[in-house]
């Protein structure tokens, strides 16, 4: 078991390990208190690939937030059959089903930040619980919160998340990805190099960063899985 204070020091020696070191150390560490959350984009192969050689039965939640990209579930069904991946679909509370069919449309356009809590972040919340740890892809050049993320990280009750990736910057992972020939998601070559829910997400041009497409003019960077958000209990009418 790992005690909070014992983090910071972990951090520190973890922060010269490759991806794939961190993953063992994970896996040994926790075992079978450890799951995973995948998006299933191109980017996601790395780390997907490092567990079918070091973990393949580890639990892999995928949140179905019902507006994916068919091109997304498609592609999240082939790599898990492929694999043999033990992906594990979440979804919604039921108790929001009225409330989502009612505003299916307008939903992810007037209030994405409700939209991501009540499809991304509750459910996680939910799936984590009982978990010691929950292992996630984010890197650190991908966002300014990212860029202050850890390897370790204490979320609520004790729940540890851990960041392989952290240190791995773009070029790493398309490295990886060439050199074990791993597939691509099928909207990678359109244009969509970072890819969420389909009314937040849109085709960026050659010049423009990744996530240029990610909630448009939106003032939103961030889901809420990997922020404060994460940690609140319920969700806060402003
Ligand atoms: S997001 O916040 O912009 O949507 P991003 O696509 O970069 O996140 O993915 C970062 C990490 O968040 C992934 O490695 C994964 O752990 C988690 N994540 C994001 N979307 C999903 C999803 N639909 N299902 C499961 N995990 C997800």
């Amino acid at each position: 078991m790992i005690l909070t204070d014992e983090i910071p020091e972990l951090n520190k020696k973890l922060e010269n390990k490759s991806p794939r070191e961190i993953l063992e150390w994970t896996v040994a560490e926790f075992g079978d208190d450890l799951a995973m959350s995948s998006s299933f984009q191109t980017q996601s192969m790395p780390l997907l690939h490092m567990v079918t050689r070091i973990k393949p039965d580890l639990r892999i939640f995928f949140l179905e937030t019902g507006y994916h990209f068919w091109e997304t579930l498609i592609f999240c069904a082939r790599v898990a059959t492929d694999w043999n991946l033990n992906v594990i679909d979440l979804h919604r509370d039921s108790r929001w089903d009225v409330f989502v069919r009612q505003n299916l449309r307008s939903l992810p356009l007037d209030d994405p930040n409700l939209c991501c809590y009540i499809n991304k972040v509750q459910p996680m919340q939910k799936a984590v619980i009982g978990l010691k740890a929950w292992m996630t892809g984010i890197r650190r050049d991908q966002t300014a919160e990212r860029a202050h993320a850890q390897i370790l990280e204490l979320e609520n009750d004790g729940l540890i998340k851990v960041n392989p990736l952290l240190n791995w910057t773009k070029a790493d992972v398309t490295r990886y990805i060439e050199e074990n020939h791993l597939p691509g998601h099928p909207l990678l070559e359109k244009g969509y190099r970072s890819i969420g829910c389909a009314p937040c997400t849109v085709a960026v041009g050659a010049s423009d960063p990744d996530r240029a497409g990610r909630w448009v003019g939106r003032g939103k960077t961030e889901c809420g899985l990997h922020t404060e958000l994460f940690r609140q209990k319920e969700w806060v009418v402003r």
